[in-house]
């Protein structure tokens, strides 16, 4: 098997490759049909192929790479994380749900097109991801391509993402909400899919029990880490950097890490859970520079 080419010591230029292949993919599995079902697929392409970091691509394709997964493998889970992540940000930021206007530095997908288009988009990505692992492309074992469906539904519905995006609706201008209610939240709605990610280079590669724990420490305490940045970023970031409002959580009265902790506690327990991230790995060795770099940028990006 071959592995999945990501530069081992430099993690942006990693990144950016892991970006390229993953938009490389999209863009060929995105192909408008004719006909007037057009519009949807034309909706799908602007949100998933529009300017995003490609982070749990970049996790997927990385963690298969500590297995010698082969790349055209990787790069089948690769892209359906990458689905599934672009479907939550089209639905979420519908008027139902945040109501926001900008995305990725461009307007929101119903924006630019409808609030329905916008709805069948979502649908769209969210399926289309689970009809890519079920493609023979994604591994030769048809077990495999049923465990990393089964993860990936579990990561995705209502024991993760639409689990943890249904408290946040509910959580909303809650007073109570305390540092538990918070974590247990931000795993289910942001740590579930990025879990994944990682944990998907684990099933392709049919990892060990000690391996697949190792690879989900790190990326519960990834998780959490990129949450608090995410919520630091929205009070310390601009618009302009992000790509999205910023100043969104505080005025829609929401508890996040920040909130609760203050910006200095908030830094240092996301370093704090860098640290402890990373310390998950070591029984990869130096196999795993590129996820402790990755640890790295996750609190010290600026979008
Ligand atoms: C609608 C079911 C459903 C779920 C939505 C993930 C999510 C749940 C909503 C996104 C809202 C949000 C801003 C959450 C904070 C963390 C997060 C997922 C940020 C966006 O991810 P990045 O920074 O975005 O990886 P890019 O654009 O770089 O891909």
């Amino acid at each position: 098997m071959t592995s999945p080419a990501l530069a081992a010591d430099d993690f942006p230029a990693a990144l950016m490759e892991a970006a390229r292949l993953t938009d490389m993919v999209l863009g060929k599995l995105l192909a408008v049909p004719e006909g007037p079902e057009a519009r949807v697929v034309e909706a799908m392409r602007y949100s998933a192929l529009a300017p995003g970091k490609r982070l749990r691509p970049f996790l997927a394709l990385a963690s298969a790479q500590l297995f010698s997964v082969a790349r055209r493998s990787a790069l089948q889970a690769a892209v359906a994380v990458e689905l599934v992540h672009a479907y939550s940000l089209v639905h979420d930021d519908l008027p139902a749900m945040d109501n926001s206007d900008l995305r990725r530095g461009r307007p929101t997908c119903h924006k630019q097109f409808d609030d329905a288009t916008a709805v069948l988009a979502g649908d769209g990505l969210l399926t289309y991801a689970f009809e890519v692992l079920a493609q023979p492309d994604t591994h030769g074992d048809p077990a495999v391509r049923c465990e990393l469906v089964a993860a990936l539904a579990q990561a995705a519905g209502a024991a993760g993402m639409v689990g943890g995006q249904m408290i946040d609706l509910l959580a909303e201008n809650d007073p109570t909400l305390d540092i538990g209610a918070i974590t247990r939240l931000q795993r289910l709605k942001t740590g579930a899919l990025i879990a994944l990610s990682c944990e998907a280079g684990a099933i392709l590669g049919k990892a060990g029990a000690e391996q697949r724990l190792a690879l989900r420490g790190y990326a519960h305490d990834l998780g959490l880490a990129f949450q608090i940045a995410d919520d630091l970023l929205d009070i310390e970031g601009s618009a302009a950097e992000t790509g999205k409002p910023v100043g969104s959580d505080a005025a829609a009265g929401k508890a996040t890490f920040v909130s609760i902790l203050g910006v200095e506690r908030a830094r240092a327990q996301a370093a704090h859970l860098v640290r402890q991230a990373v310390s998950h790995l070591d029984l990869f060795e130096k196999k795993a520079d590129l996820l402790r770099q990755a640890a790295h940028f996750v609190i010290n990006r600026r979008a």
